[in-house]
């Protein structure tokens, strides 16, 4: 009896799965691979159902013989064991990002006289109508809020982008890049408070009230299901945050960054080149206590971010902070630096982490922008925020645009900078 294998990536089993099914039976005894939580993280499948439970309703469905668990997108820990005669798989992975996984089970196969059978995707109504009943239910605030907290424990550091509008939120749930035969993808949207501001053409000084901030975060919600961090600047008066915790809870919204300091905020980026004034330990734990009491579920987060070192005041204060802020009930702590080296990041993440092995760490390496995923994630970092990049991306490209347009008197010198409607519009779906 030869052996088939397949694998599946799906809390959902439709026609396009049966088919694969039907096909590989013709070819032996059928094998499903059960693709890990970890794995389908990386191809934007988020799990609705645990692995055990995926596991057990691969093993219902009439013509499968057994399933293993494939750990990673790329089939080399189960095609060396398992040896497969047959890998079946739809015909709709030899162009894009997922080419690479295909090139690398064809190699995988030559090694030993495997062959690759590919049958014709299955695009039909049912199948299109369950994908999106997938994505609406991850879209869902039950869903959405959970996964933050399922991220930190599942990935090595959760990867955020900056998004403030519906457009950028699809770029940060679409992005899809392949790097060394794997795809990889953000995990989370910052919703920042630069940025929602800068958007509006206005100052970065809390200006921009909560209903318009909800009003950005709604934008997003429609089009994504990657969970969102609020930028929630300094949370305002603790009477009035508590009503904004339950408010961001009952959106599905995963987690607000609260920042320790007090009066007219202004941007850290600016550092100690303007009068900041910082909350006290006292006032700004009384703050997240009042945030933790609020909050009706286990998921929401609320975040405890330490300006001290941003404002010069130490080392020794921003761990004295971050010990306070997290016995106040803080689910994690944001450490702050305008530095162009991380030194007192990594120094501070270090003993942090010498006391607490547990609260999860966020940094934000926009001015220490040398720093890797991987060096973070070894000084004990949980989530990494890249939050501002896109906006500073579009900005120039913008003006530039509006300068040769006015100095051409007509937009066909433009035109070369420019993407197609046609091409930017593939990202938006329908319904
Ligand atoms: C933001 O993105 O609004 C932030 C991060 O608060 S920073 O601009 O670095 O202060
Ligand atoms: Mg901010």
């Amino acid at each position: 009896m030869k052996t088939v294998y397949t694998c599946f990536c799906t809390d959902v089993i439709h026609d396009g799965h049966l088919n694969i099914i039907s096909n590989a039976k013709k070819y032996g005894e059928v094998v499903i691979g059960a693709l890990s939580d970890e794995a389908l993280i990386r191809y934007n499948k988020f799990p609705t159902i645990s692995l055990e439970e995926r596991i057990r309703l691969y093993e219902s469905l009439d013509g499968v013989d057994r399933v293993v668990v494939q750990n990673s997108m790329l089939y080399d820990d189960v095609i060396p064991e398992i040896k497969p005669d047959y890998v079946v798989h739809g015909d709709n992975w030899a162009n894009g990002p997922e080419s690479a996984i295909r090139a690398n089970v064809v190699k995988l196969l030559s090694e030993y006289g495997g062959e690759l059978v590919e049958v014709p995707y299955t695009y039909n109504e049912n199948v299109r109508k369950i994908d999106q009943r997938l994505k609406e239910k991850l879209s869902m605030p039950e869903y959405r809020r959970r996964r933050l907290r399922d991220l930190i424990s599942m990935c090595p550091i959760v990867k955020t982008i900056e998004a403030h509008s519906g457009l950028t939120g699809l770029i940060a749930e679409k992005t899809v890049v392949e790097n060394n035969g794997k795809l990889d993808q953000f995990d989370a949207m910052w919703v920042s408070s630069l940025c929602d501001s800068t958007d509006r053409g206005k100052p970065d000084i809390e200006l921009v009230d909560m209903s318009a901030r909800l009003r950005t975060i709604n934008d997003i919600m429609e089009v994504t299901t990657k969970p969102i961090i609020l930028d929630g600047d300094t949370g305002g008066l603790t009477e009035h945050f508590v009503y904004n915790v339950r408010t961001l809870e009952r959106m599905g919204v995963s987690a607000v960054i609260i920042e320790d300091k007090t009066g007219l905020k202004k941007n850290s980026l600016f550092g100690t080149e303007v009068v900041q004034t910082q909350d006290s330990i006292e006032n700004f734990s009384a703050k997240i206590a009042a945030g933790k009491k609020a909050q009706l579920t286990d998921d929401f987060m609320i975040i405890a971010r330490i300006e001290s070192l941003i404002l010069e005041r130490g080392m020794d204060d921003a761990l004295e902070r971050a010990g306070a802020f997290v016995k106040a009930g803080a689910d994690g702590i944001m450490i702050h630096s305008r530095r162009k080296e991380p030194d007192e990041i990594f120094e501070f993440c270090d003993k942090f982490r010498e006391t607490d092995p547990e609260t999860p760490l966020v940094v934000v390496p926009t001015s220490f922008n040398t720093v890797t995923e991987e060096e973070l994630s070894k000084h004990g970092v949980n989530i990494v925020i890249y939050a501002n990049q896109l906006m500073r991306a579009a900005f120039p490209a913008m003006r530039q645009t509006a300068e040769v347009i006015l100095k051409n008197h007509r937009a066909l010198e433009a035109d070369e900078m420019l993407m197609p409607f046609k091409e930017i519009i593939t990202l938006i779906d329908e319904l």
